[in-house]
């Protein structure tokens, strides 16, 4: 179907607003020059030719549907919606109001997003519904609370991406959480209904989230009179969904003489004390104003699914309308399965809306995390209530993880994490190829979380090629494109935010980029011969790394945090390189220390190498059976003494509580040195003759701490 000049939106006589505004926007967009509405197609020939019809909602949207051999949206569940395309006319037909909107949304894809005289649009027949009910973004980090015009940004974002919640929870808003009694200042009252508005324009029900739990007594009228009051002034200005998240709130801390003379002491007692504070609200507040949604809470217990008094207070006696919150097995949950989420239902006895951890980066502020959703099962959806995503502290740059979650949400069965991230960078790069280069280089340098355990995939893939074929320019490429990243980005991206929060991460990239084609020509010349070339790159390295690692996120605290770019991959490629000259030169050089677990914070696992008792790599996870951390001595030799001096002040018991140490010469066939269980200083002699390349500590079981190493040596090897 050709998009006329002229084109006539037939609208139905309840169609919604909202979706004709995004019909007629993007019928110009494409380049109509003339949208006009009416209540009926127009009768005959026209003036200027044959003229594209645009059929909104009501009998000409029905009637049409059917004459393009497309079923109507009837018997579809809430939100789903019918889209036809064919013989000079389009039909958009909604179940119900979003239904409409969100048929207008993938019109708006259909057609070609920049003017073009002339455009086409494919015959199409779509009949399409969600997944889940509820799906979209709580920001419920910790760390720089989100502005206005970014949450506005993003609520325009959720609209065109077919979410219909965001909750409004971020942890260092002093009036959601310490000030949480104090009614808002009338300015922030102001740009809160601002929200308020653009999230109803956009079809997002704007959640507010109120978290009491730091100092409120459960039983107290007063506090229930509080909340209930904070809570009417922002129904006032619009607010129809509320949320009591209880999570990050210890039972230990919990103050109130009055409520453990009623309730007791324990899981059990705060569980029952939840229930009773949230039954009231919900029964006095909730069920008092008509057009409100479901109550939603987060539990304290929000983690896991493991039967607890806690659990069984709230299953049974919170009201059984309320939504409960859960991030899956474990805060980050690598992966979240069917049979998790039936026990979740089971074991919490309430419908589960999930709150996951992905891509919030509060605890790894170090990193930008632009890999897609991941790790969730299909058919994870529809055991849900919804699909809520925390997001990162960098609102533009999450768009890229939650253009995916929308993907999922939606449509988990079509789903492809790849494929899904690669839309992502399209509709981010605005069709422009340069722009999605640069942009797919960079947020491949920004891949790796627990969902994505894979860092840089493709710069890891290309340098991986390298090793094998030795085909230097290709991988030139690769990293020029990498260096060149940044500058692209800054110039063409449409999406400043973008730009914005990622600014010491793309100058970080760009000096990565530097250090590794440096390395890359270093390699070239050791193997050329070329001896005084290659001593020349080598000297310039330790400088281009210092600078690579100079570049800082500075958090709200004012803290200044060492940012990390493809990280266990550039720096290896350098470091490898720098090795691999030094040994021709006859220098060994000092162990290099990896681990298969994840990296908490800018606790690298090089600082276990680093001499320095004070400095320590501290793990992301708890190690499982089979986790280790390892040194390679660089070249086969006689083995000295190894130890290992794990835990530090403040966090003791974060060791390999049952470990063995193991040594080998070729990484493959190892050797046992020593079992070590409770202990988190470890030395141990080598028998005699005993010679390797490789050194490890590996877990014989799971545990629940952490791992910090400070130290791992091996006599002589330093
Ligand atoms: O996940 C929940 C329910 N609470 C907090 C979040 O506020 C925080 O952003 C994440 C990630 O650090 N972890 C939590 O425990």
């Amino acid at each position: 179907v050709t998009v006329t000049p002229s084109v006539t939106v037939v609208a139905g006589p309840r169609a919604d607003a909202p979706a004709l505004a995004v019909v007629e926007k993007s019928l110009k967009d494409a380049g109509a020059q003339r949208v006009v509405r009416a209540g009926r197609a127009p009768d005959g020939p026209q003036p200027d030719g044959p003229q594209l019809t645009v059929y909104v909602d009501g009998a000409g949207a029905a009637r049409t549907l059917t004459e393009l051999g497309a079923r109507g949206p009837g018997g579809l569940p809430a939100e789903g919606y019918a889209l036809a395309v064919g013989k000079g006319r389009i039909a958009l037909s909604g179940k119900d109001a979003n239904g409409t909107y969100y048929a207008a949304q993938s019109l708006r894809q259909l057609l070609p997003q920049r003017e073009r005289p002339g455009a086409q649009v494919p015959g199409t027949v779509v009949r399409d519904w969600p997944a889940t009910p509820l799906r979209g973004v709580i920001e419920g980090f910790y760390g720089t609370p989100w502005s206005h015009r970014a949450r506005l940004d993003q609520l325009d974002f959720y609209g065109a991406h077919k979410m219909n919640i965001y909750v409004y929870s971020p942890k260092d808003d002093a009036y959601l959480r310490e000030k949480w009694r104090d009614p808002y200042p009338a300015e922030q009252l102001a740009q809160i209904k601002e929200l308020v508005d653009r999230a109803r324009e956009r079809h997002v029900e704007f959640t507010y989230a109120l978290s009491p739990g730091l100092s409120v007594c459960y039983g107290s009228d007063a506090d229930l009179r509080a909340l209930t009051a904070k809570f009417e002034t922002l129904w006032d200005i619009g607010v129809r969904t509320f949320a009591v998240p209880l999570d990050d709130i210890s039972y230990t801390d919990w103050n109130c003489a009055a409520d453990k003379d009623r309730f007791g002491t324990g899981g059990g007692a705060a569980g029952a004390a939840q229930a009773h504070l949230l039954n009231r609200v919900n029964r006095e507040f909730i069920a008092g104003h008509p057009g409100a949604e479901p109550l939603q809470m987060v539990p304290t217990e929000y983690y896991d699914v493991k039967p607890s008094p806690y659990k069984k207070a709230l299953a049974t006696q919170l009201d059984k309308e309320v939504l409960v919150e859960w991030t899956g097995v474990g805060v980050i949950a690598p992966t979240m399965t069917v049979a998790q989420a039936r026990q979740a239902r089971e074991v919490f006895g309430h419908q589960i809306l999930t709150w996951d951890n992905y891509p919030v980066n509060d605890y790894v502020t170090n990193r930008l995390l632009l890999g897609p959703f991941n790790g969730r099962e299909k058919g994870l959806p529809g055991q849900l209530a919804g699909i809520t995503a925390n997001p990162m502290i960098q609102p533009a740059a999450s768009k890229l993880a939650l253009y995916t979650v929308a993907d999922y949400a939606w449509n988990d069965s079509a789903y492809d994490a790849r494929t899904s991230w690669g839309g992502a960078i399209e509709e981010l790069a605005g069709g422009d190829a340069r722009t999605a280069r640069a942009l797919r280089a960079f947020a491949d340098a920004h891949y790796s979380s627990s969902l994505n355990p894979r860092q840089a995939p493709e710069l890891a893939a290309a340098i991986e090629e390298f090793g094998k074929d030795g085909e230097a320019r290709r991988l030139d490429a690769v990293l020029r494109n990498l260096q060149d990243a940044p500058a692209v980005l800054r110039d063409r991206l449409a999406d400043r935010g973008f730009v914005q929060d990622s600014e010491p991460w793309l100058d970080a990239t760009r000096a990565w980029g530097v250090a590794a084609r440096t390395a890359l020509r270093l390699i070239e010349a050791t193997k050329a011969g070329n001896g005084a070339q290659a001593w020349q790159l080598r000297q310039q390295i330790p400088e281009l790394v210092k600078k690579a690692r100079s570049f800082v996120y500075v958090d709200m605290a004012g803290k200044r945090i060492p940012v990390l770019v493809a990280d266990g991959v550039l720096d290896t490629f350098v470091e490898d390189a720098v090795a691999a000259h030094d040994r021709a030169l006859g220098v060994t050089g000092r162990p290099k220390a990896s681990t298969d677990l994840s990296v908490y914070q800018d606790n690298a696992v090089s600082r276990m190498t680093d001499g320095d008792d004070a400095t320590y790599f501290w793990s992301g996870a708890a190690p499982k059976a089979g986790s280790s951390v390892a040194l390679d001595l660089r070249a086969e030799r006689p083995l000295g003494t190894v130890t290992l001096a794990m835990g530090k002040s403040g966090s003791p018991d974060d060791y390999l509580r049952h470990g063995v140490l193991e040594y080998s010469s070729d990484h493959e066939n190892w050797h046992k040195l020593a079992a070590f269980d409770g202990k988190a200083e470890v030395r141990v002699e080598p028998p005699a003759g005993a010679r390797a390349r490789y050194v490890r500590a590996r877990a014989t079981q799971a545990q629940d701490n952490w791992l910090v190493v400070r130290e791992f040596a091996v006599a002589g090897a330093e």
